[in-house]
């Protein structure tokens, strides 16, 4: 069966609960009206094709949608394209299509990622609508009765990649800060909204509604931003004509984004009886570039139009390519959804995206790390618990389920309140990993009792008690792999059940269980993933810095699997900071020793990067979350002061070398794309091409770690107060807990001195 189709099956049958039948957990929504629930994406400019950050934000919109309908909730899910704006007129131009036509053949693209991927929207807006567009020109016309909208000239800079003004000292060196394009010159008469009108409500306003923006931590910019003054908006155009024009002034378009953010509004008839009962919204989804347009602009428009705010602005992350960097046409950095989804499955690629990236924080896409979710929690942990659970039900009770009762000792182990309680926190990978603690207690159900081998009764309760649990696993997993959840089903031949069914017992024993099916083939892992075996590498140091003290350990793990946190390292963090004597480690001399060599070499004294990572540790009683590898040596760094560095072994050209400065080497820092220049004296480590590490910043754009990184070249930087001994022995435990948290072995490097 197609993901699409499964998607509006599920929907149908849990469409049962709307009619009042489902009872279980009851969830008030935030309207106060018991299950009446509104969620939205962002509409999507169709000037290109679908990228996968558009597929992982209807990913965790129709998940959270699935499980408000789950609940028994009369859910309204909204999704669909912005299609109007300069952005949209010029990507049309280069088509050579005029606008409306080249829209209606872009939005094809976006309503098929929605089909494949299951997304389970009620309606799919488009902006060139006509009911959206009288709608807008009568909220626009309602505006300027009103004088919240004036006629002015607008004299000043925009980006058409964003569709959105700037001033002059929000650009990055002349260039929009979000696209790094040239931006536009704008002079021309336009229609102003007083959103300067609105500064002090809105301020009121986020003051009494703390949980306004989800994650907390993307409130307190904006905040601050609106603190230092809110312009007036200009929220019309002259120039082209590729939008809504006005009604009284029909050789102004509507701006893009006044047009855009009232699709909430049209998407439910604004105003109807539909828009009645569903506004206010409860949560709009959206990227967190999106952000200032939703949780600023917006509420201000609606301030002014006397509509009730939504409730919430869920901001996710960022999807980015393996290596870290931003998905974009033009570093060749793309995904593509359908792509992905037909080689891997859709409900494996939803999977791993909202058990991979915890809601709001940003993650790269990485295929290794997808199949080795897919290998070993879909293949191995689920699929064969299914499996072998179908398979033992066949041999031992010719596939007719038991009447039997659900073994509470298992039955027990299902967390289903710290599921509720993850997916209202907004935390679905805390949730997946929850249900998936269940399967895992299930598998080793069947191992304890060594179900194969037990007969009569005995065998009948067990696979009942299994058979309960993946009906019920089924059903909790609807949300997340639609398709999953009815093929399991289908197989247990019962209808994927609600809410209501929440519970064990109610498999009806005598009935035929239905034809076994493999659930998910394990996949090869890509080739360029497969370069496990880390090369060979020389380090040298030049005799001077031998001279002056400088030494270190160096080494080299393969095969590891980089992940972004570890709950297991970050716990060992935790423990480790609070019992860490931290004025010991700034007492030692490790660092004054790092220092006085900077004094040897004439290179100024700057805070040191441990002593600032000692600090950080200090008063925030944890470590930057960076990655697996990064956290695995800054565990060591903050307890015995060494710099420690660690770069992707693969990304490394030739041998590296630790040498003086000269001041002609290219350093590329992170996260930048141009180099910067080293200043002369400094002692570097080089490879044939960059330099990786300057003094203490020890990495470099380059040969960053990332999630993709297989091999890690690492080393330990000691100086004339640091023992060799000491650096070793570090190594060996920075190495130790690189492979516990990130699997590999590792190997020492020799350094010579040459
Ligand atoms: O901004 N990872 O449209 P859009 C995750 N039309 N999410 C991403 C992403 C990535 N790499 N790239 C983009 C627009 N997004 C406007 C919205 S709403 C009234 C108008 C997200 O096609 C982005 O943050 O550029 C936004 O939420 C959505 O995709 C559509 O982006």
């Amino acid at each position: 069966m197609k993901a699409g189709k499964d998607s509006r099956g599920a929907k149908k049958r849990t469409g049962n609960a709307k009619t009042g039948r489902a009872t279980g957990i009851g969830v008030r929504s935030a309207k106060g009206q018991k299950g009446m629930f509104y969620i939205t994406t962002a509409i999507d400019y169709p000037n290109s094709k679908p990228h996968l950050g558009h597929a992982y934000e209807k990913t965790v919109a129709d998940c959270i949608a699935r499980w408000h309908r789950l609940k028994g909730e009369d859910v309204f899910f909204l999704t669909g394209t912005d299609e109007h704006g300069k952005k949209i007129q010029q990507a049309a131009e280069k088509a050579g299509k005029p606008p409306k036509e080249f829209v209606d053949w872009q939005v094809t693209g976006f309503k098929e990622l929605c089909v494949k991927w299951g997304v389970s929207h009620d309606r799919f807006i488009r902006t060139t609508d006509q009911g959206h567009e009288r709608m807008c020109q009568g909220l626009f016309q309602k505006a300027l009765d009103s004088g919240d909208i004036y006629l002015g000239t607008y004299d000043g800079l925009y980006c058409v990649a964003c569709e959105a003004f700037y001033l002059e000292k929000d650009l990055d060196h002349g260039l929009c800060p979000v696209h790094r394009k040239p931006v536009e010159n704008v002079k021309e008469e336009s229609y102003f909204f007083r959103m300067s009108k609105y500064q002090k409500r809105w301020l009121v306003f986020m003051e009494k509604n703390q949980g306004f923006i989800f994650p907390k931590s993307k409130r307190a910019e904006v905040v601050n931003r609106v603190r230092e003054g809110l312009h007036d908006l200009s929220v019309s155009r002259t120039t082209f004509d590729w939008g809504i024009p006005l009604k009284s002034d029909p050789k102004h378009v509507i701006y893009v984004w006044f047009d855009a953010l009232l699709n909430y509004l049209s998407g439910v008839d604004w105003p109807s009886a539909k828009s009645k009962k569903f506004w206010p919204a409860d949560i709009h989804v959206i990227g967190v570039d999106i952000l200032w347009f939703h949780s600023v602009i917006w509420p201000t428009m609606l301030f002014s139009l006397g509509i009730e705010l939504p409730k919430k602005i869920l901001v996710h992350g960022f999807i980015r390519s393996a290596s870290g960097e931003k998905l974009s046409k033009t570093t060749g950095a793309i995904v593509d959804p359908l792509e992905v989804g037909d080689t891997y499955g859709v409900d494996s690629v939803r999977y791993y995206l909202l058990r991979e990236i915890p809601l709001g924080e940003d993650g790269n896409f990485s295929e290794a790390a997808l199949v080795e979710r897919h290998n070993r929690e879909l293949a191995n942990d689920l699929g064969n618990l299914l499996n072998r659970t179908m398979s033992l039900a066949e041999k031992k009770l010719n596939g007719i389920v038991p009447k039997a009762k659900v073994d509470q000792e298992l039955a027990k182990q299902l967390g289903l309140k710290k599921i509720v309680s993850h997916m209202d926190a907004l935390e679905p990978h805390m949730a997946l990993a929850e249900i998936f603690s269940f399967v895992s207690a299930c598998n080793r159900y069947v191992n304890g009792k060594e179900v194969w081998k037990l007969e009569g009764k005995q065998a009948e309760a067990a696979l009942y008690s299994l058979l309960d649990s993946l009906r019920v696993i089924a059903i909790l997993l609807s949300p997340f792999m639609p398709d999953t959840a009815v093929r399991i089903s289908g197989q247990l031949n019962v209808p994927l059940g609600s809410w209501k069914d929440l519970k064990f017992g109610l498999l009806r024993g005598g009935k035929r269980l239905g034809t076994k099916e493999i659930l998910f083939v394990k996949k090869d892992v890509p080739a360029e993933a497969k370069a496990q075996v880390a090369r060979d590498i020389s380090v040298s140091i030049e005799p001077r810095l031998d001279a002056l003290g400088l030494k270190l350990a160096c080494a080299v793990v393969e095969g590891v699997s980089v992940k972004k946190k570890h709950e297991g390292l970050d716990r060992s963090i935790r423990e480790t900071v609070k019992a860490a004597d931290l004025s010991a480690v700034e007492a030692s001399g490790v660092i004054q020793g790092y220092l006085e060599l900077y004094d040897a070499l004439g290179v100024p004294r700057q805070r040191h990067a441990v002593a600032n990572l000692v600090e950080i540790a200090r008063q925030s009683g944890k470590l930057p979350t960076i990655n697996t590898v990064v956290d695995s040596y800054n565990l060591t760094s903050i307890t015995r002061g060494f710099i420690v560095g660690a770069h992707d072994l693969d990304r490394v050209s030739g041998n590296v070398r630790v040498k003086i400065a000269d001041g002609s080497e290219v350093y590329i820092p992170l996260g930048a794309q141009e180099a910067v220049p080293v200043k002369s004296g400094e002692y570097v480590f080089v490879d044939d091409k960059v330099v990786l590490c300057h003094l203490d910043v020890k990495q470099g754009e380059h040969t960053k770690v990332t999630n993709e990184t297989r091999n890690v070249f690492l080393y330990v930087q000691g100086n004339a107060r640091t023992p060799q001994r000491e650096l070793d022995s570090a190594m060996e435990e920075i190495c130790g807990n690189i492979v516990k948290f990130c699997g590999g072995k590792w190997k020492r490097v020799e350094v010579s001195v040459r």
